[in-house]
């Protein structure tokens, strides 16, 4: 038996700090709809969708950096998205800079979005592993100020139940560490969507840049077949006022396979019909996780961030 959905991904070019986010919007409508014309029931759209990567910026006060976030759920610039999406009847994951006040304070997250096809809100992910510095490096090409803006994500990993299956969201950074997919997996999820933002060059130390591609898909590769799960794969990528960053949106199966990849550095719509059932008999053999795995020696996974040799 097969359980087919098409899914989308929509890769987004360059979105540079003159571009409004009208114009951004109407480029991720515009997406929507190609997505919708060929069958998808949900699109993945990239990290940070709506502006620049602007943690690459050093901004030193919240005037100068609160141009970059959202407000409310969904935000006004938003709101046009929402209703196309509710009107075609797609869900979504959007990935936004979220302002909230709580208790009088003001909290800021890297944030993404799940949206059922009928317009409901299943719920929201913070980003957990933020790259980068707090502090400016300096004499260096870019930053990488994630840690700067963003707090640390405070709603752990949750995993939505919607009418296609159970999926999760994770942002960027999140996908090179095993622990943020396993999570889910044991929370159910059946399909892994995130959004990215990757930059060609390594400012933490010097690599060749074909390793950026490389260990972005080996990241998705290895996170699909140890979990048995659909990963949707959305970059924003292309030059951002001159600062590069890699494509390489991908589809990749619960094998481990890429069945669909974005070939431009442009707004790209990628789909694949899903089948949410090929995962099952890897969940029932290889990993099977109720008989194979062994919780006893996995202390150190929660206990310890460092290395630490005991012996
Ligand atoms: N946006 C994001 O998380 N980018 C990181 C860059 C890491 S290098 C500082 C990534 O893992 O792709």
């Amino acid at each position: 038996m097969s359980r087919n959905v098409v899914f989308a991904v929509a890769q987004m070019g360059p979105v540079h700090l003159a571009d409004t986010r009208a114009q951004t919007v109407a480029r991720l409508i515009e997406m929507l709809r190609e997505a919708h014309g060929r069958g998808a029931r949900w699109v993945t759209f990239p990290e940070l969708a709506l502006t620049t990567f602007f943690p690459r910026y050093i901004y030193d006060t919240p005037e100068e950096y609160d141009a970059f976030f959202e407000e409310g759920l969904p935000s006004p610039a938003m709101v046009p998205l929402f209703d196309e999406a509710r009107k075609l009847g797609v869900g979504f994951y959007l990935g936004y800079a979220e302002k909230i006040t709580e208790d009088g304070q003001v909290r800021r997250f890297n944030t993404s979005v799940l949206v059922a096809p009928d317009g409901t809100i299943l719920g929201k992910y913070r980003k957990i592993h933020l790259p980068g510095t707090k502090d400016p490096i300096g004499d260096i090409e870019f930053e990488h100020l994630e840690k700067r803006y963003f707090e640390v994500g405070d709603l752990g990993f949750p995993t939505y139940g919607t009418d296609d299956g159970r999926f999760g969201m994770c942002i960027c950074n999140d996908r090179r560490w095993p622990e943020t997919f396993r999570v889910m997996a044991l929370r159910g999820a059946e399909v892994f969507m995130l959004g990215y933002n990757t930059p060609t060059r390594n400012i933490h130390y010097p690599e060749p840049a074909h390793l950026r591609e490389y260990h972005h898909r080996l990241s998705l590769e290895s996170a699909a077949y140890q979990n048995a799960a659909w990963v949707m794969a959305a970059a924003k990528c292309g030059s951002e006022d001159g600062f590069a960053m890699i494509g390489g949106s991908a589809i990749v199966s619960p094998t481990g396979e890429v069945v669909a990849r974005a070939a431009s550095e442009d707004d790209e719509v990628i789909t694949f019909s899903c089948d949410l059932d090929l995962g099952a008999y890897i969940r029932r053999s290889v990993f099977d996780f109720a008989r194979h795995r062994r919780i006893e020696h996995y202390g150190p996974i929660t206990s310890q961030t460092a290395i630490e040799v005991t012996e």
